[in-house]
C-alpha cells in the first residue's frame, strides 16, 4: 500500500535557499555561501486529501525547518554528504525520496550557472531486504481500566495491515516517573514488524493513542494511554532522527526502568544509547533499580 508504486504522488519542496558552511576549502568554510536544496518525497497524499486533516500527511513547513537546520547545524567538505544526510532525514518520513543540492557559488573559476549533486534514495529496511523493519514501542497508562486500555491497544496495533506484534512484555506496575504526583503506571513493552516508515508509525500510534480517549494536558502527567517509539530498527541498522516530530532512539529510554525492563524481558540483551555511547541493557538497568517496578506475573 505505501510502496513507491502505489505512491504516484509527490511533495515538492523548491529552491530552499540555505546559508551553509560547506566546502573543501577554508575560506568556504569560514564565510559561508548559500546552498539551494530540492526535496521530493514520494508518498500518497490520499489520505490527506480525503480528510483534510495536516495530521495525515507531511508538514512541508516542518519539513522546510528540518532542512535548513541540516545544512546550517553541519559542516562538510562535500554537497555529497549534505544531499546523503538530507535524504537520510526524509527517509524517516517517507521510502523514496530525492534531494538535490545545488551550490550555485562554487568556486569554479569559469562562468557556470549551477553545480549540483541529486541523490535518490529508498528506504532501506531496517530489517530484512522485504521493507519489513522492527521497531520496539513502550505503552503507558495510569488512568480509567488501564489493563484494558493496553490491552485494545496492542490489538487495535495488531489490526494495522502494516503491522504485525510480534512480541508482547507482561504488564508492569510503575511508579510515576517524571515527577507527578499521580497514580501509578501499568507499562508494557511491544515488539513490532512493520512496513510503514517511522513517522507513520508514529501517527498510527497517536490515532490509537486518540481512539482510547488520550488528551494531553500535562507533560508527564496522568494519562488514558501513551504509546512511546523507542527504537525502530537493530543494534546494527537503527533508525537515528531527531526533529519536532519524532526522536529516535526515544531519548529517554536510559533514564526509565519503566521501559528497559519490558525491553529486556522480551530481547534479553540489547545495547542502548545513552550520551555515554551505547551501553547493554541489563546494566543500565541495574543502575535504575531505585525506580520502582514490579513485573505481574498473572495474566
Ligand atoms: N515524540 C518525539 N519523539 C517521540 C517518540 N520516540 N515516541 C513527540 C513518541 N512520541 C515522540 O509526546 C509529545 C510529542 O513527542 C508527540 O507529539 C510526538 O510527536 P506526547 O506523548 O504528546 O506528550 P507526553 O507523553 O506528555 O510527553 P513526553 O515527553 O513524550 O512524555 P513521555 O516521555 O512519553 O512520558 N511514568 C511511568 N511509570 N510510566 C509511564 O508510562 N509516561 C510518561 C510520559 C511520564 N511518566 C511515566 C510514564
Ligand atoms: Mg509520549
Amino acid at each position: 500500500m505505501t510502496g513507491p508504486e502505489a505512491a504516484p504522488d509527490r511533495i515538492e519542496l523548491r529552491r530552499l535557499t540555505v546559508r551553509g558552511n560547506h566546502g573543501v576549502f577554508d575560506f568556504e568554510k569560514r564565510e559561508g555561501q548559500d546552498f539551494v536544496i530540492d526535496v521530493t518525497l514520494h508518498t500518497s497524499v490520499a489520505a490527506a486529501a480525503a480528510t483534510d486533516d495536516l495530521t495525515e500527511t507531511i508538514h512541508y513547513g516542518e519539513l522546510a525547518e528540518d532542512v535548513a537546520a541540516i545544512v546550517e547545524d553541519n559542516t562538510f567538505d562535500l554537497i555529497e554528504t549534505l544531499a546523503e544526510r538530507i535524504a537520510e532525514h526524509c527517509l524517516s518520513l517517507c521510502a523514496h525520496v530525492e534531494v538535490v543540492v545545488h551550490k550555485p557559488s562554487a568556486p569554479i573559476q569559469r562562468t557556470f550557472d549551477d553545480v549540483r549533486i541529486r541523490v535518490e534514495r529508498f528506504r532501506t529496511p531496517a530489517g530484512d531486504s522485504t521493507g519489513r523493519a522492527e521497531a520496539y514501542l513502550n505503552l503507558g497508562a495510569n488512568l480509567g481500566d488501564a489493563r484494558e486500555t493496553l490491552v485494545q491497544a496492542v490489538e487495535a496495533l495488531d489490526r494495522h495491515p502494516d503491522i504485525t506484534v510480534e512480541a508482547r512484555s507482561s504488564f508492569y506496575r510503575t511508579a510515576p516517573w517524571g515527577g507527578v504526583e499521580q497514580n501509578d503506571f501499568l507499562n508494557l513493552g511491544l515488539i513490532v514488524a512493520t512496513t510503514l516508515p517511522a513517522l507513520e508509525l508514529l501517527s498510527v500510534a497517536q490515532g490509537i493513542e486518540v481512539a482510547c480517549g488520550r488528551t494531553r494536558e500535562l507533560r508527564w502527567g496522568p494519562r488514558t494511554l501513551d504509546i512511546d517509539l523507542i527504537r525502530y530498527g537493530s543494534d546494527t541498522a537503527e533508525l537515528v532522527t531527531e526533529t519536532n516530530r519524532l526522536t529516535l532512539p526515544h531519548p529517554r529510554a536510559h533514564e526509565r526502568a519503566f521501559v528497559l525492563a519490558p525491553w529486556a524481558e522480551l530481547v534479553g540483551e540489547t545495547m542502548v544509547r545513552t550520551p555515554d555511547g551505547a551501553r547493554p541493557i541489563g546494566e543500565i538497568l541495574a543502575e535504575l533499580d531505585d525506580q520502582d517496578i514490579a513485573r505481574i506475573t498473572s495474566g
